[in-house]
């Protein structure tokens, strides 16, 4: 029975549209999904909208609305803009669900047998924005003297009773984790963070609030919502079914994988933990702290005039080459920038000048000057060998690289095997072949074949409609494109048995032109 693989989103505030950070970690958890559905795991893949808690309060309010009517209008832009997305989640969870409800209920009435639940009186900073309570000591002044939090947004001075979780009892237990554990939290430099936060003590968490009632309601104590985090957090289980369906927590928790942005890491990192050891639940194997997506080199705001709608930016330049882009442009984990100008610069440059053209030509050449015919019987040089061998390298690489979420490192080998196969076609000249040795042209055309077939089920992850356009005209079926699928040496010769023609090839990777407004 295949493994499971259980990875997840952050799910995102529904209090205005997506933006592109939102499609960026989308994206690279949908590439991660389709990667592993790729290598025979059975995968599941949650992701969905935050939807309780003050900043969705506060939105609603100055829009005149309830915030279930704001959820339930912007929740679907996230959905819509998953599906534009090609990303291929297995649940979208909204937390104003009544299982939710539920299911957070049942992880804080843990807490409480546990005795990690007390009331008391909360006096401190709160950020809305962040939703997020801060110490003193973390905050820095504005411009105008104003009190800030560690990301830059406005906190207020909150004095309420609450009830708290002893989160200060678990400092030890979480200092172990990072050191026994490193690969709990990546990369290494979101886990020295986090590691020395909690070096310098943790107090226990106000958990509940009483000054406003979107939000899931505490058990036994009226007048309490849960602190949205602790709701929030809960999403992962919510989706699989706690506290009743046994059977599917049994198969899926702990998840493999939380992919979640740098700001958030706090949160799955200290308080995620502490809540599962309280209720008695295992960890995640995996919280991976991804960066930030920056418009040339700036944070998008409405301020700026810098938004982009990632819905558009997809429609405007395909969605594949967005995907490509994001992943390959950005070593992941680290921030990155983006522009329509370096959009259109690598998708030019590698998809449709490397491996399109690659891609284009080699069929090309089989449609013409073999009729399309494939051939099983040709004599193998040491120079085909050595290109399927070199692009061989170039996807073990990139299964590595993925394996490690180092996205564009994998793509940049998956690139390298492409040059190599384009500096083959230049060396062997085919054309040349043509005339003077057809035998040996139909065994570079055939090399060329197999090897743009490797790529193209290597790549899918990453351009699954584009990679299958292709694979459609190369003749391979729609359930052989998976790494099984490329291990089995016997698939060409099976084709060729097949009777497959290659038609004449219809290209896969357009050339893109600025838009106007931005060349
Ligand atoms: O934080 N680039 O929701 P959110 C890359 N509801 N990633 C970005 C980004 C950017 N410019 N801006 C935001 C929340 N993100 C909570 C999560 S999980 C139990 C609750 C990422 O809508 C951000 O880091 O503010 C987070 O992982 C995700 O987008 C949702 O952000």
């Amino acid at each position: 029975m295949a493994e499971p693989y259980y990875l997840t989103t952050a799910i995102s505030y529904p209090n205005g549209k997506p933006h592109i950070g939102h499609a960026y970690e989308a994206i690279a958890a949908d590439v991660m999904a389709r990667f592993k559905r790729a290598q025979g795991f059975d995968v599941r893949f949650q992701t969905g909208t935050d939807e309780h808690g003050l900043k969705m309060a506060q939105k609603a309010r100055d829009l005149g609305i309830t915030p279930k009517a704001l959820a339930d209008e912007m929740s679907q832009h996230f959905i819509d803009m998953c599906n534009c997305l090609a990303v291929s989640y297995d649940v979208f969870l909204r937390t104003s669900e009544d299982r939710h409800h539920k299911a957070s209920q049942a992880l804080w009435q843990r807490m409480e047998a546990s005795g990690d639940l007390y009331l008391d009186r909360y006096e401190g900073w709160y950020s809305v924005r962040d939703e997020a309570y801060y110490d003193e000591s973390e905050l820095t002044a504005g411009e105008g003297g104003e009190k800030l939090s560690p990301q830059g947004t406005p906190v207020e001075w909150t004095v309420e009773e609450s009830w708290f979780f002893r989160l200060s009892k678990y400092a030890d237990r979480l200092l172990a984790l990072y050191d026994d554990n490193p690969a709990f939290l990546l990369p290494d430099s979101r886990r020295n963070e986090v590691a020395r936060f909690v070096e310098g003590g943790l107090r226990d968490l106000s958990v509940s609030r009483t000054s406003f009632d979107w939000g899931v309601k505490v058990p036994g104590s009226d007048g309490h919502v849960m602190y949205v985090w602790v709701d929030a957090l809960t999403n992962y289980l919510t989706g699989l079914g706690f506290p009743d369906d046994t059977a599917d927590m049994a198969k899926w928790w702990p998840a493999d994988l939380h992919l979640i942005g740098k700001d958030i890491v706090r949160f799955h990192a200290v308080y995620w933990p502490a809540f599962l050891w309280s209720a008695g639940l295992e960890l995640p194997r995996q919280v991976f702290g991804h960066g930030f997506l920056l418009n040339r080199g700036l944070k998008e705001s409405k301020s700026l005039g810098n938004v982009t709608d990632p819905v558009e930016l997809a429609e405007r330049y395909g969605v594949d080459t967005l995907r490509y882009f994001l992943l390959r442009e950005v070593a992941f984990g680290q921030d990155g920038s983006y522009s329509p100008e370096a959009i259109v610069t690598r998708a030019n440059a590698e998809l449709a000048n490397s491996f399109g053209n690659l891609a284009q030509r080699s069929l090309s050449m089989i449609f013409k000057n073999l009729d399309g015919q494939l051939r099983a019987d040709c004599e193998v040089a040491p120079a085909d060998q050595a290109l399927a061998e070199a692009v061989q390298g170039g996807i073990t690489a990139l299964q590595t690289h993925f394996d490690a979420l180092a996205f564009s490192d994998g793509l940049e080998a998956w690139m390298k095997a492409v040059f190599a196969c384009n500096q083959y076609v230049d060396e062997q000249a085919p054309w040349t072949l043509r005339k003077t040795d057809p035998a040996r042209m139909a065994a570079v055309l055939m090399t060329l074949f197999r090897c743009v077939r490797d790529l193209a089920i290597a790549v899918r992850p990453v351009v699954p409609a584009s990679a299958d356009k292709l694979l459609d005209q190369i003749g391979v079926a729609a359930d052989r494109r998976d790494f099984a699928a490329l291990a089995n040496s016997a698939w060409f010769a099976d084709l060729v048995a097949s009777g497959f023609v290659v038609s004449q090839p219809v290209g896969v990777f357009p050339r893109l032109e600025l838009p106007a407004e931005d060349a």
